[in-house]
């Protein structure tokens, strides 16, 4: 509930130091025999609670979740995120976040499990989403924006994603287009954009990133092994995952605000320098086609575009890229 919520929040606030009874009476005003039970509770979900006579309560762990009142006791925001959703299991954040905007849910709404057991990848793929190892999340934005300018946001997510990782864990993660984040060049990230518009304006997109966080090794089935990695294992640390969302969500509202007001220049020139495959060599497979060139950028709208060995451009919206002799 609500009192409990405030609770962690004072608690969290003051990590490292003690907050007396009298203060949390005062603040929340409830009774201290209140307060006992909400701390017996919290000690009940894993947090662990020192209780000092005449000096109060001092938080010293808490569990890695990623409910409502962990992520909301971190945040740092305005607008992502102050509404937020959490399921313990779902087949998908993504079919979740999706009926919600449909009935008119706030932009910045968050949708968190933390568990898929459908998680969704593009073109009908599956994403492997474990039980309390990853974020698996959608956030429903609402810009008013033309349509052909959409994949900008994914395009802004990765970023904005790939600044809190780095902050986090102290990893330096790459880019590659148009929506996977890697580390030493395995896939620790994937992001999967929809929409849903009118005529050719968008009326909400949805941001849903998967992010292999707390995943051992032998947790990833052999179909992975090899091409996916997680924060944990690069970085040798256990990472709370409420933490990084509520990072991911600040990074992300910051170049939000940003990309509102003065447009696109700012993300670009980040998700450039962020990005593994800008002025290298790659292989471009489309549904119907294989190219290979030089990567040479993107355009305003987040195109990637191609340079053949022919010298001719190519403008690529969707596809896999792959970075040959990697
Ligand atoms: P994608 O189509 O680019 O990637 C899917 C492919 O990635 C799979 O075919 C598989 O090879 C590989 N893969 C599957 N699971 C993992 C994993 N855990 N780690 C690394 N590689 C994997 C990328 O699609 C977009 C994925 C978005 C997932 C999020 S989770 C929250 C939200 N809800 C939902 O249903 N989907 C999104």
């Amino acid at each position: 509930g609500k009192m409990r919520q405030h609770l962690l929040q004072m608690l969290m606030n003051n990590e490292g130091e003690y907050v007396s009874g009298q203060q949390i009476s005062d603040k929340l005003s409830c009774s201290r025999t209140a307060i006992w039970k909400h701390i017996e509770e919290l000690r009940k979900e894993g947090y662990v609670i020192e209780a000092v006579p005449r000096k109060g309560y001092r938080i010293q762990s808490a569990p890695d979740r990623v409910t409502a009142a962990e992520i909301n006791a971190r945040l740092k925001t305005e607008v992502l995120g102050r509404t937020i959703v959490y399921e313990e299991s779902v087949k998908s954040t993504q079919e979740i976040a999706q009926r919600l905007s449909q009935s008119g849910a706030y932009e910045g709404t968050l949708v968190v499990a933390d568990e898929q057991t459908g998680g969704r990848g593009r073109l009908g793929r599956q994403w492997q989403s474990p039980k309390g190892t990853g974020v698996w999340m959608s956030l429903i934005l609402r810009p008013d924006i033309p349509l052909q300018k959409a994949p900008q946001l994914t395009l802004l997510a990765a970023v904005g994603i790939t600044k809190a990782i780095s902050k986090v864990t102290g990893l330096r993660p790459e880019i590659k287009w148009p929506n996977d984040i890697l580390v030493n060049g395995k896939k620790v990230v994937g992001i999967l954009t929809e929409l849903q518009a009118e005529s050719d304006r968008v009326h909400a997109v949805i941001i849903g990133p998967g992010i292999n966080v707390n995943v051992g090794r032998d947790d990833f089935n052999d179909e992975l092994k090899d091409i996916a990695t997680s924060l944990k294992i690069e970085s040798g640390k256990e990472i709370k995952r409420a933490e990084l969302i509520s990072s991911i969500l600040k990074e992300m509202e910051e170049l939000y605000h940003d990309y509102l007001n003065n447009g696109f220049a700012l993300v670009k020139l980040m998700w450039e320098s962020y990005a593994n495959s800008i002025g290298r060599r790659i292989r471009v497979r489309t549904l119907n086609q294989q190219i290979e060139g030089i990567a040479k950028g993107i355009t305003d709208d987040g195109i990637l575009l191609l340079e053949d060995d022919e010298g001719n451009i190519h403008p690529i919206y969707s596809a896999d890229i792959e970075i040959p002799g990697t």
